[in-house]
């Protein structure tokens, strides 16, 4: 049977090494027959996706550098897609960045320099790139982000990276209603924890983590593999009529009160 994601051009944005969420995405779009392009931020993290398709014997149309914080490098990044790969038909958006010292204590705490930092790496940030990619879909296609529960309710640390995740989602949907014209759909998916490298040091993770196995229906936690079958689907033709959506892959926790 072809895969679902045959002939279609996706770029990955996101892995910084082998429990990075955007890697289990990468995987599960690989497994539909995709053409990946990936961009990285750090030298570190190219590095390390470098060595992950080697291993997994995948192979990328392109890897290229792309700091988000930079609208140079942005126009850059896409530029090069342009040339070297032409049209694109996905974009992973798979990026959140807040200070550490943040991600603890009081909201209340946040300071402006704090905020606006969450803000522009895990808000604007799809904005930004949804302008970009938007040129060069030009026979449609699908934009999907990563979000977290935060987003909706409190969540303890969580803080200033909660009211960016709040941001992201109002995001989708305005970005949803404006590229729609185009046959471009724009969705996030809300994942449930995951232990990754950003998820590593900061406060709370371990107790939240347990708490899933507990009490969601599913009594288990979800992984990189089950976001990234669900970030493929919303890639793929068999989520045409859905655009602006949030969808939960959390064990169903979001519905417990
Ligand atoms: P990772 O640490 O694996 O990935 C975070 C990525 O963000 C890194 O690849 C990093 O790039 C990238 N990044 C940070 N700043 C920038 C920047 N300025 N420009 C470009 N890229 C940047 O963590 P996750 O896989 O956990 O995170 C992926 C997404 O999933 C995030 O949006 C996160 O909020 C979301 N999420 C995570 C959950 C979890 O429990 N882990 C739950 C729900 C949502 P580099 O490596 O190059 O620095
Ligand atoms: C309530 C939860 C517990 C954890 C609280 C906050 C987590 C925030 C996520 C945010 C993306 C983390 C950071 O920005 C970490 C950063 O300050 C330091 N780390 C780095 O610089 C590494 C090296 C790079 C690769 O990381 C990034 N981001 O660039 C939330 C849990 C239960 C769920 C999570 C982890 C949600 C989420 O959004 O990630």
């Amino acid at each position: 049977m072809p895969g679902l994601l045959e002939g279609k051009n996706i770029v990955v944005m996101g892995v910084a090494n082998q429990r990075s969420i955007a890697w289990g995405i990468a995987k599960s779009l690989h497994n539909q027959g995709a053409t990946l392009i990936f961009t990285n931020r750090q030298e570190r993290s190219h590095k390390k996706l470098l060595k992950l398709l080697d291993e997994n014997d995948m192979e990328a149309a392109l890897t290229v550098s792309l700091d988000v914080a930079s609208d140079e490098s942005i126009t850059a990044a896409f530029q090069e897609i342009k040339e070297k790969v032409g049209v694109i038909h996905g974009l992973v958006h798979a990026v959140a960045f807040a200070n550490r010292e943040e991600l603890q204590g009081e909201y209340a705490d946040t300071s402006r320099e704090g905020f606006l930092l969450a803000q522009e790496i895990s808000a604007f940030s799809l904005v930004a790139v949804t302008k970009a990619a938007k040129e060069l879909m030009t026979e449609g296609g699908s934009i999907v982000t990563q979000t977290y529960l935060g987003s909706e309710k409190v969540v303890r640390n969580y803080n200033v990276m909660g009211v960016a995740k709040a941001s992201l989602e109002a995001s989708v949907r305005y970005l949803a209603e404006d590229v729609g014209k185009y046959g471009i759909r724009v969705n996030a998916i809300s994942a449930g924890p995951i232990r990754t490298l950003s998820a590593k040091g900061v406060s709370g993770f371990n107790d939240i983590n347990a708490t899933i196995g507990e009490k969601a229906p599913l009594r288990r936690n979800v992984d990189q593999d089950q976001v990234g079958d669900a970030t493929m689907f919303f890639l793929s033709d068999l989520s045409r009529g859905i655009t602006g959506e949030v969808l939960h892959v959390d064990s169903g926790y979001h519905i417990i009160g």
